[in-house]
């Protein structure tokens, strides 16, 4: 038999993995096919594959034998049972230091226990992140690859050059160990549910707030554009706002009120709250889109629940728009400070070495999320890999200060007109309550000891004979029963 030629394999010739192969095809790489029902094989070869260096492969030994060693092979099937389908049936045909890589939608639990199920075996696992589409698997994706570090200096070229690339650098850096790749990828979703969220609270302000029309709400999206918003999400609102109907309506206002989602944005927020992490944006966005969905009710809701009377804006508009620009770039910052928090948190519990700064710039290309602004967050990390939070980063302090009063004044503008800001609200709310020295959690305890003798600390410089320092304290709060604290009963 000749000597294998293939520098990777591809399984699942489904858009996603047929763009994915004529990226990689175009970048230099030769790359061997191979999907379940084998006829689809023949026809990629035979049509979007023509004339390119593509290989086709109709078996999974076939696969593997026209692979160079260390092999490496991409599965793009759906995410669940088919992964661990294809693995097993890879196995027989695999070598030590072989490289399988997941690059569908898993959720990161799996890419942990395929980390660890392949590398007891002596081979190497990635789970990646894939982002971008379609349009991004042809042309440049943002690529997040993590699982066994050993894997990384064997694919890094290939993935390098395939993924998008911004100012000469590649959307793509190895993430992490185990399943951190295809955490990051969930990260990920959940900061576009938040970045579409901000945008639509904009949209609805400039819309039903100050009575501006979608031709020009487009006008002023396209101003942001340039600013310091400027991004594909950005971008893509002011066309869609400037596309209209047949008879001129503008096609947005013709779309039915309901979101759908897919569930990463519900990961996220599960994730979040698994990690005891105040990720209260993207949580927001995915409750928005929850009460979106329940457009029967709200249409019962809004004939007998009455908000208050909306008077025209007498302000100065333009002031308002630009108060409302700083709206949107400060609640950025606070969704993307809670998406590393929650990454940093994780990394801290799963004993990761996330790189901050290159997740920021896979980020910056690819994606939907692709902004100028990560580039600013890798600048951030890379300047303190170990920052605790964007809000100690200079440029960010500077920025969310700088933002702050339009910040309010929008909030407390669409407040009295009755408009919702929940994104927008709820990252106001966590930025004074993560500035604040003081929150008043101290009654909180106060109300878990009085009912249920929970117990309490003493505030530093607090301390007399009777709330001594360092101590679980218990007071009988009301002269009644006894003095004995919750952990005393085995309940
Ligand atoms: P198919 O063309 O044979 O259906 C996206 O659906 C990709 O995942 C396709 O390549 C599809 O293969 C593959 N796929 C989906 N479910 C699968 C399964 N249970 N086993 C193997 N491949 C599967």
């Amino acid at each position: 038999m000749s000597a294998p030629v293939g520098d990777i394999g591809l399984i699942g010739l489904a858009v996603m993995g047929q763009n994915l192969i004529l990226n990689m095809n175009d970048k230099g790489f030769t790359v061997v096919a191979y999907n379940r029902t084998t006829s689809k094989v023949d026809d990629f070869l035979a049509n979007e594959a023509k004339g390119t260096k593509v290989q086709g492969a109709h078996s999974i030994q076939e696969l593997c034998a026209k692979l160079k060693r260390p092999r490496k092979i991409i599965l793009l099937v759906k995410a669940g049972p088919a992964v661990d389908s294809f693995i097993q049936q890879l196995e027989p045909y695999l070598e030590k230091g072989d490289i399988v890589i997941d690059g569908g939608n898993s959720h990161y639990p799996d890419s942990i226990r395929r980390t660890k199920e392949l590398e007891a075996k002596g081979l190497l696992f990635v789970g990646s992140g894939v982002s971008g589409g379609e349009e991004g698997a042809r042309h440049g994706p943002s690529l997040m690859p993590g699982g066994s570090t050993a894997a990384w200096p064997a694919i890094k070229e290939i993935f390098q050059k395939t993924s998008a690339q911004v100012n000469g650098e590649p959307c793509c850096d190895w993430v992490g160990e185990t399943g951190s790749g295809h955490y990051v990828k969930m990260v990920h979703n959940g900061i576009e549910y938040g970045d579409m969220q901000l945008i639509a609270e904009a949209y609805d302000i400039l819309k039903r707030g100050l009575g501006i029309h979608e031709s020009e709400i487009a006008d002023i999206f396209t101003t942001w554009n340039k600013g310091v918003l400027d991004s594909f999400l950005i971008e893509i609102t002011a066309n869609i706002l400037k596309f209209n109907d047949d008879d001129g309506e503008p096609l947005v206002t013709k779309i039915l009120d309901k979101a759908g989602q897919k569930g990463t944005g519900k990961w996220t927020a599960i994730a979040a709250l698994d990690a005891g992490t105040a990720v209260t944006l993207i949580g927001e966005a995915v409750f928005a889109r929850c009460l979106s969905a329940i457009k029967e009710e709200r249409v019962r809701a809004s004939k007998v629940i009455n908000g208050p009377q909306r008077e025209p804006f007498r302000g100065d508009k333009q002031q308002f728009i630009d108060d409302l620009e700083q709206a949107l770039y400060a609640s950025k910052i606070i969704s993307y400070t809670q998406g590393f928090m929650l990454m940093r948190e994780t990394a801290k519990e799963l004993e990761w070495n996330l790189n901050y700064a290159g997740v920021a710039g896979m980020w910056r290309g690819g994606c939907i999320i692709k902004s100028v602004f990560l580039g600013d967050i890798t600048a951030a990390y890379e300047k303190n890999k170990d920052l605790e939070s964007l809000l100690f980063d200079d440029f960010f302090n500077k920025a969310v200060h700088k933002a702050q009063p339009g910040w309010r004044r929008v909030i407390a503008q669409a407040c009295l007109w009755g408009i919702p800001t929940p994104a927008f609200s709820t990252a106001l709310a966590f930025f004074d309550g993560y500035r604040s020295e003081v929150v008043p959690a101290n009654l909180l305890q106060a109300q878990r000891d009085y009912f249920g003798a929970h117990t309490f600390r003493v505030m530093p410089g607090k301390e007399n004979p009777r709330l001594l320092k360092g101590r679980d304290i218990h007071i009988n709060w009301t002269g009644r029963g006894g003095n004995v604290s919750a952990s005393s009963y085995s309940a």
